[in-house]
């Protein structure tokens, strides 16, 4: 049991809250755009439509989870009926895969140069989702050590592959949307940089009330931004790109 005081329980409750509208509004806002992009690029706007909606689902999940596991002020982290920081990793699971297809989706490179980047960038990011989570469960710091060091390694190979091998696509990109594309890229990094520190909190023997509510913070911020933000810049790429291809802003 984590004995929170009623102003961090009441803001831990509000930023769940703010994560589960967010993706909502987020979904919608790209699902309606769909007609203001070109045909080849509405396929980006539906991936970042899906994550943003598979993420209000596991919100909407997180939001009940913590509820329920509140007596009071008092929140159980551990044994039956106790907040599942699983849904977490269900989601990335799913969300994380689909947000590199959504990257590749906007730039519209040849097909053979996109399924190539997606049949290795795919497996990677499942690999490194679920190689973290058997230490994100377990209480032990060997076992913590030993899956996150497994998980990095597909998560520096995901690196290498959106720095340096699309590197070389971005040159053929128009030259404002190479440097969106470039802007997109480090918010990835600075935002995704966000869980392997907080996976490492535990192992710092950062414990206890104020551990858990920079997690839970943390992580929600984080998601907003490499969901929410990310896709809404996707939606400016594709509408650079649609433009630069001869599509006028009213039609
Ligand atoms: C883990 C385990 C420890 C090592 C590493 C990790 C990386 C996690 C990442 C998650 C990204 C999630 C996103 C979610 C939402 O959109 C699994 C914490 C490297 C990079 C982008």
């Amino acid at each position: 049991m984590l004995e929170l005081t009623a102003n961090q329980w009441n803001t831990l409750y509000n930023v769940f809250s703010f994560g589960l509208i967010s993706m909502l509004a987020c979904t919608v806002y790209t699902l309606v755009s769909q007609s203001r992009v070109l045909p080849k690029y509405r396929n980006a706007l539906v991936l970042s439509s899906m994550v943003t909606f598979i993420a209000g689902y596991h919100y909407w999940r997180i939001f009940n989870s913590f509820s329920d596991a509140s007596d009071g002020y008092k929140v159980a982290t551990t044994g039956a009926g106790s907040f599942n920081e699983g849904y977490r990793y269900v989601d990335w699971l799913l969300t994380v895969p689909l947000l590199l297809v959504e990257v590749i989706a906007v730039l519209a490179l040849a097909k053979a140069v996109s399924s190539s980047l997606i049949t290795r960038l795919v497996p990677a990011s499942a690999a490194m989702i679920a190689l973290g989570y058997p230490g994100e469960i377990s209480a032990d710091d060997g076992t913590k050590i030993l899956w996150g060091v497994l998980s990095t390694i597909p998560f520096l190979y995901i690196l290498y592959v959106l720095f340096v091998e699309l590197g070389k696509s971005l040159e053929r990109q128009p030259a404002g949307v190479a440097a969106t594309v470039g802007r997109l890229r480090w918010l990835l990094l600075a935002t995704w940089g966000v869980y392997p520190i907080s996976y490492l909190f535990p192992l710092l023997n950062i414990t206890g009330t104020d551990a858990f509510m920079y997690r839970q913070i943390g992580y929600t911020v984080a998601d907003v931004l490499a969901k929410c933000v990310f896709g809404l810049t996707i939606y400016k790429i594709a509408k650079m790109k649609s433009a630069a291809e001869g599509m006028s802003e009213d039609k």
